[in-house]
């Protein structure tokens, strides 16, 4: 019985240990498989403003609203589990009628140029639907995917609302992002709606 015994709790350990390294962490905290999500709703600070939390949108958990004034910005805390390349990926939505603009800052500053500002098209509405919603690898200008370089550990995200063209509120509902391997699924985020290039 004891040999039996042992062999089952080994078999219980190494299925616990393959499929904790199998999950995608949430949160912000690091996982074996590299990939990072953090939930919107999940900031540590915001200046200039206040969001409020949605529970009747499509979302993953809940998202934030009310993120609509120029200079209204949010701080999360990401912890990073391996040095290496990372793309960018938000999942949010938006209804206006024009380009809203953000930055995505790391530790106080854009690691690449277009992190300073980028613009987050319209996706037709504000979540209500899971067709709403972008999985948006952030681009540059020549269309391909922004990639930064990261340290392994605790680093600070700060995104900016930088406004908006043609005399919109620069709102965006936003649902959490991604800091995923270069060759990571973006759709890791939740069911894609939007198409966006
Ligand atoms: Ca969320």
């Amino acid at each position: 019985m004891r040999k039996t015994n042992v062999l089952i709790l080994t078999l219980i350990a190494v299925i616990t240990l393959v499929f904790s390294m199998s999950c995608v962490s949430a949160d912000g905290g690091g996982a074996a498989s590299g990939e990072v999500v953090v939930q919107a709703e999940k900031f540590t600070e915001q200046e200039g403003g206040k969001t409020q939390f949605m529970d009747d949108r499509v979302a993953s958990d809940r998202c934030i609203a009310y993120w609509d004034a120029e200079g209204h910005n949010l701080m999360w805390e990401v912890n990073i589990p391996k040095d290496g390349d990372y793309k960018i990926v938000l999942r949010y939505c938006h209804g206006r009628k024009a380009l809203v603009y953000r930055s995505f800052l790391v530790d106080g500053a854009a690691p690449v140029p277009t992190l300073a500002k980028f613009g987050l098209m319209p996706t037709g509405g504000w979540g209500k639907t899971g067709n709403d919603w972008a999985n948006y690898t952030i681009l540059d200008e020549a269309g391909n995917p922004v990639i930064i370089t990261l340290t392994a550990g605790t680093h600070t995200i700060k995104m900016e609302n930088l406004g908006a063209d043609a005399g919109e509120r620069a709102s965006v509902n936003f649902d959490g992002f991604g800091i995923f391997t270069p060759d990571a699924d973006p759709n890791i985020l939740g069911v894609p709606g939007v198409e966006l290039e």
